[in-house]
């Protein structure tokens, strides 16, 4: 599909003021019902050129829908990536403030800290593990510019996958130290259980939906850097909290992290 001269800009623009002003908007694919998927990506790019113009810098990638069970919700076969700007880092010692948020949602991760850079389409699994210098436990926060977190998978896609924040747990381990795919986990608000799931849930291992990525950015000659993070990708569904919400999440062997909103 063509599209009009002006309208990715336009598009970019629409999503990044929505961000800005924390608000929600209607689904881009309400007014462009015909844009493909790889449209799509060609938006989330510009929009992540435009962030780095304003300033900020990429530090690593996301990756979105690696559960079957999220898969089936959205009726796809794929997952799907976005990046992680500086400015989304925040941490366990100093409340989020609930005001740089729409409606956010937290779901536990496990990171990846890449220790060499990783290029290409036939990426495994165990590459992935040699060039991983430590696992650690994490929470991203997803916030949908769209209204009512409801879209389809070309209007994510343009908009960054959801992103917003992510905090990472102090304690890394080798990725070599533990079974990444028996991790169990639980999340909870304010001390009461709020979900549980198994690292398996994210494409069998979370270092198989990492080749996923990589070999998926591979495909247009990009892959991930020495120095970036790679968030594997939700390993239960995501939860709503609310301003003075503590959410923490339990990774076994690997640890924990928290955050509390203010
Ligand atoms: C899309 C992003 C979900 C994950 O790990 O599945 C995501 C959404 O807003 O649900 O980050």
């Amino acid at each position: 599909m063509k599209l009009m001269q002006g309208t990715e800009e336009e598009i970019v623009k629409y999503l990044l003021d929505a961000e800005k002003e924390k608000r929600e908007v209607e689904k881009i694919t309400t007014k462009n019902p015909d844009l493909t998927f790889e449209q799509a990506y060609k938006i989330q790019q510009k929009l992540i050129e435009q962030k780095e113009q304003e300033g900020l810098r990429r530090i690593g990638v996301k990756l979105g829908l690696t559960s079957k069970a999220k898969q089936e919700m959205m009726g796809v076969h794929e997952a799907i990536y976005g990046y992680l700007m500086d400015d989304m880092l925040a941490t366990e010692w100093e409340p989020v403030p609930y005001s740089s948020f729409i409606h956010p949602k937290a779901e536990p991760e496990i990171a990846f800290f890449i220790d060499e850079d990783i290029k290409g389409t036939s990426v495994t699994e165990e590459d992935i593990l040699s060039v991983t210098k430590y696992v650690a436990p994490a929470i991203e926060i997803i916030d949908s510019r769209y209204l009512d977190f409801k879209f389809t998978l070309v209007d994510v896609v343009a908009d960054n996958c959801s992103s917003s924040k992510f905090i990472v747990g102090n304690k890394w381990k080798y990725p070599e130290s533990l079974n990444l795919k028996e991790i169990g986990v639980y999340m909870s608000k304010n001390s009461e259980v709020a979900t549980v799931g198994t690292s398996a849930a994210v494409l069998g291992n979370p270092a198989a939906a990492v080749a996923w990525a990589v070999n998926k950015l591979g495909e247009t000659g990009r892959g991930l850097k020495k120095g970036d993070i790679v968030l594997s990708g939700a390993i239960t569904e995501a939860i709503s909290f609310q301003a003075e919400d503590t959410i923490l999440v339990d990774f076994a062997e690997l640890g924990s992290v928290s955050f509390s909103c203010k």
